[in-house]
């Protein structure tokens, strides 16, 4: 009996290592787009995403960027954001990606945001993908698992959510969002961006296998 709980506290110290290393690996900066500030510019928005933490690759380089919430005299026009008061705006074709860290093995990738679809003047919107990539998406990255959602009747938002999956260790993880409509003037809209790696599955349940033999112990 004293043999086999050994073994068990053993077991339990592995596995906080473990777990601690794989928490500490996944960290998204400027989520909520209310960096810069734009409410002083011309439309309160900005063309591009310099100085916002997300590097762009734009369809076209006069549309897309930051843009604050209830923005008037513009194209687009944007509700309320739901966190903060900026939002990310993309045209077609249009995506942004940022260098999010690390997953271990069996670790996925859980993703909430709000999308919007704007009124302009350009037909429907854009479909949005989320996207997880081994390597940069612009140079040698290989995507791993993405996510599509539908665009929105106008002046919709929706909350969003998915798990993606990386299949494997991931060393160099980035994280795109994309506006996958590439015809036409196709935009769509996103804010709110809340990521968080979800340990594999076993190593929880082997965590409280681990607990139950540390409580026994003490008793
Ligand atoms: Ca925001
Ligand atoms: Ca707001």
């Amino acid at each position: 009996m004293k043999r086999m709980l050994t073994l068990g506290l053993a077991t339990v110290g592995s596995l906080v290592i473990g777990v601690a290393t794989a928490d500490a690996a996944i960290s998204l900066t400027n989520g909520s787009f209310e960096q810069p500030d734009v409410s002083g510019l011309t439309n309160k928005y900005q063309t591009g995403f310099a100085g916002s933490s997300w590097e762009a690759v734009m369809s076209n380089p006069s549309y897309g960027g930051i843009i604050a919430e209830g923005a008037g005299g513009f194209a687009v026009e944007n509700a309320d954001a739901p966190d903060g008061i900026q939002w990310a705006f993309l045209n077609r074709g249009s995506y942004i990606y940022q260098h999010i860290g690390s997953l271990g093995a069996g670790e996925k990738l859980h993703v909430t945001f709000t999308q919007y679809m704007q009124t302009n003047s350009s037909g429907i919107g854009s479909d949005v993908s989320i996207e997880i990539w081994n390597g940069n998406p612009t140079s040698g990255g290989t995507k791993l698992d993405s996510v599509t959602f539908a665009t929105l009747p106008y002046g919709d938002r929706a909350f969003r959510e998915a798990t993606l999956d990386p299949g494997g260790v991931v060393s160099e993880l980035y994280f795109v969002v994309r506006a996958v409509t590439n015809t036409g003037d196709k935009n769509v809209s996103v804010d709110n961006f809340v990521l968080t790696a979800i340990p594999e599955p076993a190593s929880l349940a082997l965590m409280g296998l681990g607990g139950l033999l540390l409580v026994r112990r003490r008793r």
